[in-house]
């Protein structure tokens, strides 16, 4: 990779209802993400954080009906596309830092655009792939898969001036463990190629990440890679939202980074949902840097 990598911060918390992962950010840069893929070797821009609609903390902390702070993640949602779009323009990686995953929905909005065929591999203990109707929490971080396909709201399906801006044959899902209903239906009527945790205590993670290259790298071209830190199991990440026992461990993680970086295949990243404000010490932005360490490519010899 000799390509720059851009930093866009995306602090953003509309997408759930835990205050702290619009810090996620500032987490990772206090930890030492940009030192540690510069000392790979790399041209690193930090392009700050994009702007976000106010956080009313009263309406915030209410309950809502419908899908949760439409309006704020839809106004952040363009300003993300507009800031990673601008950075494909420059022919450099964009790599986002969440905020919570309806973020995505704005990044690969402007990622997207750049390919006929993007893959996505959405490393994550959830699917993401609810409607406002299959959601049990109304929080928009569970539908971002979702409305990059096509389906849910007008505004967020749209962002970015056009839809359809992912595949459902273009999706890898890894690490699911925690999946709704509808999510459950949709994945068996659409054929989304998914590994469970059960698949990868089976296969391993160097078959699930061969697997999945071998499954994309013809019909697609370039792969966005969306990590949800929650794939992780708590203990290695409990700085995070919706976390879910029985997940990947650090290490099956940086085989899977690794393998990802060997692959040279990936153009873009999210690294999303660090809540330092519930984390222990910071320890969930560590342990992310160190999977972007070998996602960039570190070696220990
Ligand atoms: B995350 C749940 N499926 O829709 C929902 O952290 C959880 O971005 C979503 O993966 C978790 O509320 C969203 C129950
Ligand atoms: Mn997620
Ligand atoms: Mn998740
Ligand atoms: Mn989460």
């Amino acid at each position: 990779m000799n390509k720059q990598i851009e930093i866009i911060g995306a602090p953003t918390a509309f997408g759930q209802r835990k205050l702290g992962v619009n810090f996620g950010p500032d987490a990772l840069r206090y930890a030492g993400l940009i030192e540690r893929i510069e000392d790979i070797g790399h041209e690193v821009i930090d392009k700050g954080n994009v702007e976000s609609p106010e956080l009313n903390m009263k309406k915030y902390k209410g309950e809502q009906e419908g899908l949760r702070n439409l309006d704020e993640v839809i106004t952040f949602s363009n300003n993300l596309y507009e800031a990673v779009n601008e950075t494909k323009e420059r022919g450099n990686f964009p790599l986002i830092l969440g905020g919570d995953h309806s973020l995505s929905i704005g990044s690969i909005a402007g990622i997207s655009k750049h390919y006929e065929n993007l893959g996505v591999i959405w490393y994550d203990a959830h699917g993401d792939l609810n409607t406002l109707d299959s959601s049990p929490s109304g929080n928009i971080h569970g539908m971002p898969l979702r409305a990059l396909i096509g389906d849910g709201d007008e505004q967020l399906v749209n962002i970015g001036g056009y839809k359809n801006k992912v595949k459902p044959e273009n999706i890898v899902l890894i690490g699911m463990r925690d999946l709704d209903d509808g999510e459950k239906q949709y994945i068996k009527e659409v054929g989304i190629h998914t590994y469970t945790m059960a698949d990868i205590d089976k296969l391993g993670m160097d078959k699930v990440i061969h697997e999945t290259i071998d499954y994309l790298k013809d019909k697609t071209d370039g792969i966005h890679l969306s990590l949800d830190v929650d794939a992780l199991d708590p203990v290695e990440t409990p700085g995070t939202g919706t976390t879910v026992p029985g997940g990947v461990t650090y290490r099956e993680s940086h085989l899977a980074m690794e393998l990802l970086h060997e692959s040279k295949l990936i153009v873009s990243a999210d690294l999303v949902e660090v809540n330092p404000l519930i984390d222990e010490y910071n320890k969930t932005a560590y342990q992310a840097i160190g999977l972007m360490g070998s996602f960039f490519g570190e070696k220990l010899l």
